[in-house]
């Protein structure tokens, strides 16, 4: 521990279910009575726009009623506190990293507080719906759709990701199933370096033999002991 420098953290649905976000894949998951491939592609977007408008606007108006947790608290205590790199990667579309207080952040499959423009390609900050098809600020036209990332898109910020797990030293992933890819892959990418690994989860991912250090139980009491370490 005391030769780590560099930490990239890479958090998923696991993490934000304690502030009572539906994960994706558990029991009562959020894709439950909606097939994925039926909202999270494009295809599924140009052939039933209200449908997948509608579902992300429910989802954009959730985040008025759940607050951060104590894992999210100790990730944004180990960003204020940790002096050397650090770089949370987030598969999560909402803004509990944020509102907990992280800077050292990047959403690597967009935001919910985020709208892209499909006629001019800008990104513009999203509070409201998205369904009654507001004007574009860029450039007026109707053709605003949720800043995220579906499947077969590429994620945002590979590069900068990439370059930061080249970089680390201890690789850290919490809360994420290793059900999709590239995320599912980091742990073999730094493998490959010998960088330290660690998985905290409620249960073994998909990936978890993959990992030096597997810890199981809620990400809200084993994240904050995990930061109490670190910053030791
Ligand atoms: C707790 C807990 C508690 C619960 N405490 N833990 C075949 C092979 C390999 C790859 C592919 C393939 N076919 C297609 C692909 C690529 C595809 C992919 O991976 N598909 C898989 C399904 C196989 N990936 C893509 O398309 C990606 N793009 C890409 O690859 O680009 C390159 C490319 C471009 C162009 C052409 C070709 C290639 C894009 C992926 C986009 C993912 N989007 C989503 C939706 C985002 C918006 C939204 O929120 O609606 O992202 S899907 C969904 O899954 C969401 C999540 O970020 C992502 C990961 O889910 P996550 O976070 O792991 O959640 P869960 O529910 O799966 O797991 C939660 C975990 O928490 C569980 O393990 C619980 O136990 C645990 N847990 N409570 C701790 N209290």
């Amino acid at each position: 521990m005391a030769s780590i420098r560099n930490i990239v953290v890479l958090t998923g649905a696991g993490i934000s279910a304690e502030s009572g976000l539906a994960t994706f894949r558990g029991p009562g998951g959020l894709w439950e009575g909606h097939r994925v491939e039926d909202i999270c592609t494009p295809e599924a977007l140009a052939r039933d726009r209200a449908l997948v408008q509608n579902f992300y606007d429910l989802r954009r108006a959730a985040l008025r009623t759940v607050a951060p947790n104590p894992a999210h608290e100790a990730l944004a205590r180990l960003d204020r506190e940790w002096d050397g790199e650090l770089l949370i990667v987030t598969q999560n579309v909402d803004d509990l990293h944020e509102r907990a207080g992280a800077t050292r952040l990047l959403h690597m499959h967009g935001a919910l507080h985020s709208a892209l423009c499909e006629a001019c390609g800008e990104r513009t900050a999203w509070t409201e719906a998205l369904s009654d098809g507001p004007p574009c600020p860029g450039c007026g036209r109707a053709w605003l759709r949720p800043d995220i990332v579906f499947f077969g898109e590429m994620p945002y910020e590979m590069e900068r990701i990439y370059a930061a797990l080249q970089r680390c030293d201890l690789f850290v992933s919490i809360g994420t199933s290793g059900a999709v890819y590239p995320a599912a892959g980091f742990v073999q990418e730094v493998r490959s370096n010998g960088i330290q690994t660690l998985e905290m989860n409620l249960e073994p991912s998909a990936g978890s033999t993959l990992f030096d250090e597997s810890r199981l139980g809620p990400a809200s009491i084993l994240v904050p002991a995990w930061v109490e370490e670190m910053l030791q």
